[in-house]
């Protein structure tokens, strides 16, 4: 299998995060990505490819104009009020507030355009978040062309970004974009599956009343787990998306056999979509010893799910996602994908 892999995600490194226990280092580091690119290397997956710049139209094609425009001037907007630590949103529109008017000062935006205080804006934070994107798309290109599969190492992730809002580690959800490449070159229907701990909420929101794309997520469940606001079970699709929206939420510390039934039955439904092309929006951090999550797989268990998601038999683009016990990430991750292979 081939490796997407650019070298500029390493422009974004934010430094804090905001959770319970107030501002901390961000758990979304550089050296996640580096550590799954020497596993690559390690087990000699295949060859390592860089990006192509695909441009901002297919982004444009998910993401709103402004938002866009929002996350191209916000650090030379944040510099020019007189800051010079990373940009973090603080305020937010909630409900009776007005949250259709774009607001004139950079702190206001960030809240604007913002689901939370987990996706700092560098100084080159743009330059590693479009570069991103061209990972997701470069893969998708190849498999668009006939790759049976393809691994998207993407960083920084993207499940959480929607079509006008960051969060979550997440600026531009890279496997939407990637999803809806397909469909603007030839694909009818993609299926995206998505395994991170967490639920995509932002993949789920900008798909949530189509029905060319079905999601199936697979997650903690949001009453107890963040995002908290999204990602319950009756959560089904809108419109003629109806049905079309799957989602699997799974109280913390689950076993993987339950959790491995919950993935069979994901299965069953994509495969009964019959979809031209599959996402994998590719998260290890249900793996036992993540430091935010609280799913306990173990890293012999991603070889099963990489074995069962080859079992559907579908052009698979793996799209790098969540995973924060970083000294595992790339045995976790690249296990998905030798899983698969040796399936395949
Ligand atoms: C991104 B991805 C946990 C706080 C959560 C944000 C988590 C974003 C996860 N105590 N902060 O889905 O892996
Ligand atoms: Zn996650």
């Amino acid at each position: 299998m081939q490796t997407i892999y650019s070298e500029q995600h390493k422009l974004h490194h934010g430094d804090f995060e905001l959770i319970a226990d107030g501002l901390v280092p961000v758990f979304e580091m550089p050296r996640r990505a580096e550590i799954i690119l020497a596993r690559v290397k390690a087990v000699g997956l295949g060859e390592i490819l860089a990006p192509k710049d695909f441009g901002l139209e297919p982004i444009k094609r998910i993401h709103s104009p402004a938002f866009v425009r929002f996350l191209e001037n916000a650090w030379a907007e944040w510099a020019a009020a007189g800051h010079a630590k990373h940009a973090l949103p603080y305020t937010w529109a909630v409900r009776g507030m007005n949250q259709t008017r774009e607001p004139v000062a950079i702190e206001a935006k960030l809240g604007f355009y913002s689901l939370d205080a987990a996706a700092p804006i560098t100084p080159t934070t743009w330059a590693a978040i479009t570069s991103s994107v061209n990972v997701a798309l470069t893969g998708a290109e190849l498999v668009k062309n006939g790759l049976s599969s393809a691994f998207a190492l993407c960083r920084p992730p993207g499940h959480h970004a929607a079509a006008d809002y960051m969060g979550g580690y997440c600026f531009f959800n890279n496997v939407a974009v990637a999803a809806q490449y397909f469909l603007d070159n030839g694909a009818a229907r993609v299926a995206i599956l998505d395994i991170d701990y967490h639920h995509g909420n932002g993949t789920q929101s900008i798909f949530y009343a189509r029905d060319d794309v079905l999601l199936v997520n697979l997650h903690g469940d949001p009453s107890v787990e963040y995002p908290y606001f999204l990602g319950y079970a009756d959560e089904t699709g809108s419109g003629v998306g109806e049905g079309f929206n799957i989602n699997y939420p799974m109280p913390h510390g689950i076993s993987f056999a339950t959790w491995f039934s919950s993935l069979e039955l994901a299965c069953q439904k994509i495969q009964a979509y019959k979809p031209d092309v599959l996402l994998v929006s590719l998260g290890v951090d249900t793996f036992k010893g993540d430091p935010i999550s609280k799913f306990l797989l173990e890293s012999d268990d991603y070889l099963k799910i990489g074995s069962q998601i080859a079992g559907l038999n579908i052009p698979t683009l793996f799209v790098m996602e969540g995973g924060y016990a970083v000294e595992e990430i790339g045995v976790n991750a690249v296990n998905v994908l030798l899983g698969f292979e040796q399936s395949s």
